[in-house]
C-alpha cells in the first residue's frame, strides 16, 4: 500500500457524510490517489481472475461483469448462487486487496474480517436490479461497498420486497456500509452515468463489496 493510504486509515474513522436506509454513506471517503493505488490493486485481481458474465439460476444473463479475490468468491452456477473456493475457470482467486482490507479494518472494527470481496463491472447500459445479499452464512456480519469511476443512480429499500425505495447517486471514491437491519434491505443499480469520470480507461462503473460469506 501506498504511503498515502496508511497514514490516512492510522486517523479516526471521520463520521459519515449522510445515511441512507440506515447505512452510513462516506462521500468521497478515498482521494484520487487511493482510487488509483485502489484501480492498480484491482486489475492485479483481474489480470489473475478474468471478468465472467454470470446467468441467474434461471439463465438469463446479468449484464453486470463479476469476478472476486479472497479466500472464496460468488458464483452463480445453475443450481444457484454460491461462495466457491474457485473461479468458474479453475483458478483459486487472488488475495483481497490490501487497501480494501485496510479499509474494511477501519470502518468496521467490530465486524469479523472479511473473506471475500466481489467486483461488479458495470459499461454501457448495464444494471442490477432489486436483490438482497442472502447468500452469506452469517447476515448479522457487514458489507462494505465501494464505488470507483462512473456515478451510479443506486436504490435501498426495506427488507421486503414492493415498499418504498430512496436513491443516491454514487461516484467514485463513496463508500457505503450496510449492517443490521439495512444489511438486509433490497438494492440496485437503476443506471450509471457514462463518462462521468475518467477513471476507468474505456469507462465504466466498478463496484467492490467486501464481505464475510463464510
Ligand atoms: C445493501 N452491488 O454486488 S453496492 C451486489 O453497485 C450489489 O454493484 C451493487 O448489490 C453495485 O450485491 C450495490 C451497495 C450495496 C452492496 C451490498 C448491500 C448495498 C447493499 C447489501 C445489503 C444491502
Ligand atoms: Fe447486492
Amino acid at each position: 500500500m501506498k504511503e498515502a493510504a496508511k497514514t490516512h486509515f492510522l486517523r479516526p474513522a471521520p463520521a459519515p457524510t449522510l445515511h441512507l436506509a440506515g447505512a452510513p454513506v462516506w462521500a468521497g471517503l478515498l482521494t484520487a490517489a487511493m482510487r488509483e493505488d485502489l484501480l492498480g490493486q484491482i486489475r492485479d485481481v483481474v489480470r489473475l481472475a478474468p471478468f465472467v458474465q454470470p446467468h441467474t439460476p434461471s439463465g438469463k444473463p446479468m449484464s453486470v461483469r463479476m469476478t472476486s479475490a479472497g479466500s472464496v468468491g460468488w458464483v452463480s452456477r445453475p443450481g444457484g448462487y454460491a461462495y466457491a473456493a474457485r473461479h468458474p475457470d479453475g483458478m483459486p482467486w487472488p488475495p483481497i486487496p490490501p487497501l480494501l482490507a485496510a479499509l474494511w479494518a477501519w470502518l468496521l472494527p467490530d465486524a469479523r474480517p472479511a473473506d471475500t470481496c466481489l467486483v461488479n463491472l458495470y459499461r454501457g447500459p448495464a444494471r442490477m436490479g432489486l436483490h438482497q445479499d442472502r447468500d452469506e452464512a452469517d447476515l448479522s456480519q457487514p458489507v462494505l461497498s465501494v464505488s470507483l469511476g462512473d456515478d451510479a443512480l443506486f436504490r435501498i429499500g426495506g427488507s421486503t420486497r414492493g415498499g418504498p425505495t430512496q436513491s443516491l447517486w454514487l461516484g467514485s471514491g463513496d463508500v457505503l456500509a450496510l449492517s443490521g437491519p439495512a444489511r438486509m434491505a433490497y438494492h440496485g443499480i437503476d443506471r450509471v452515468r457514462p463518462g462521468s469520470s475518467g477513471l476507468l480507461e474505456g469507462g465504466g462503473r466498478l463496484n467492490l463489496t467486501l464481505r464475510v460469506a463464510l
